[in-house]
């Protein structure tokens, strides 16, 4: 393999060794079922309460759930589809002049997770940005193709604002004040995965990322509503979350764990993916600011339930999480009282 990124219009033929899992860890793909009962959540019901308690439950008994009438325009979803497929179909020394294998970079083309620290390589080329506050980080996004700054920002201002609405009722499901989410993260960071599977010439022995949870607060998820790949741990089995017409997956994250003294979960997920098939995925992350204070919330742990976590800084725990493997034990666990 000469190139550093998967995407070079060139197809595979065969799986590059050090993309190969070993037998105890790969997916079993023809063992996996369809997640039947992915709860789906539709944010413009009048039943307010309907909805915090669905919440409830798809937080506490699943750590994901989808959402539909969400408030992100169909538009700028198909827009925002449209341009990254545009851009990863981009010649690869143009992609090239944006690539990077340091995690610390605000915005940066790579592959796989972290190239250099892990042993097998994922199947997945990625673009990662930075995107609030937009004034400072859009300037340093790609511009090929040329609509790629509009349309990525415009999708950026909705999705941030369905996720501030979700921070508030999740935690008015959790019994806390409606902007106690908000001001526990601050002024929080946004940033997003572009990510793209090309075909795979043998998806049973690797994956696109492997088993992990997220290391931010919320992640909205636009999946590819043609190519599935998605995977989500639910009691202890692998299952499929099939792409829904016009949903996001939204997954709770580490911090949202830790904030809810466990209540919530921070759910294990990974991606497969497909011979002949490319799939394309976009992961929003709403992220604390770097020096919020995560510890349970107080009125979580006055009843009696011990604190199970100590409290942290989001910087801390950004640092220490890409500083590990990906699909080691869960990052919280090192956080624990
Ligand atoms: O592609 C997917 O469905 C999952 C993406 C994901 O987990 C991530 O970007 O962290």
């Amino acid at each position: 393999m000469d190139s550093k990124v998967l995407s070079t219009g060139i197809p595979f033929t065969t799986l590059p060794e050090n993309y190969i899992r070993p037998e105890s860890e790969r997916p079993r793909l023809s063992e996996i079922a369809d997640c039947e009962n992915v709860p789906i959540i539709d944010l413009s019901c009048d039943d307010r309460a309907q909805i915090i308690e669905q919440l409830a439950d798809a937080c506490s008994r699943y750590g994901f759930f989808q959402v539909i009438n969400h408030g992100v325009s169909a538009e700028a979803i198909e827009k925002m589809l449209h341009v990254a497929n545009e851009f990863f179909q981009l010649p690869v020394e143009e992609k090239m002049k944006l690539y990077s294998d340091d995690p610390s970079k605000t915005m940066r083309l790579s592959t796989s997770f972290n190239v250099k620290k892990e042993k097998v390589h994922n199947w997945r080329d990625y673009l990662r940005l930075h995107c609030h506050p937009l004034e400072q980080y859009m300037p340093e996004w790609p511009s090929n193709p040329p609509e790629f700054k509009d349309t990525v920002s415009n999708y950026c201002v909705e999705v941030r604002q369905l996720g501030h609405r979700l921070e508030e009722a999740i935690g008015e499901s959790l019994g806390l004040e409606k902007d106690y989410i908000r001001n526990t993260l601050g002024e929080q960071g946004q940033h997003m995965a572009v990510n793209y599977y090309p075909p795979c010439p043998e998806p049973e022995l690797t994956y696109g990322l492997p088993a992990h949870t997220d290391p931010n607060a919320l992640t909205i998820l636009l999946q590819d509503s043609h190519v599935a790949g998605l995977q989500v741990l639910k009691d202890g089995k692998w299952v499929a979350v099939k792409p829904h017409p016009g949903a996001f997956v939204v997954n709770i994250g580490d911090q949202l764990q830790a904030l809810s003294n466990g209540k919530y979960r921070s759910v294990w997920h990974r991606a497969t993916v497909n011979v002949g098939k490319a799939r394309m995925s976009i992961a929003s992350f709403l992220c604390p600011s770097d020096d919020a204070l995560i510890s349970p919330a107080r009125a979580l742990t006055d009843e009696g339930s011990a604190a199970i976590y100590r409290s942290f800084t989001y910087a801390e725990y950004y640092k220490k999480f890409w500083s590990r493997n990906l699909d080691q034990e869960h990052c919280l666990e090192v956080f624990k009282n």
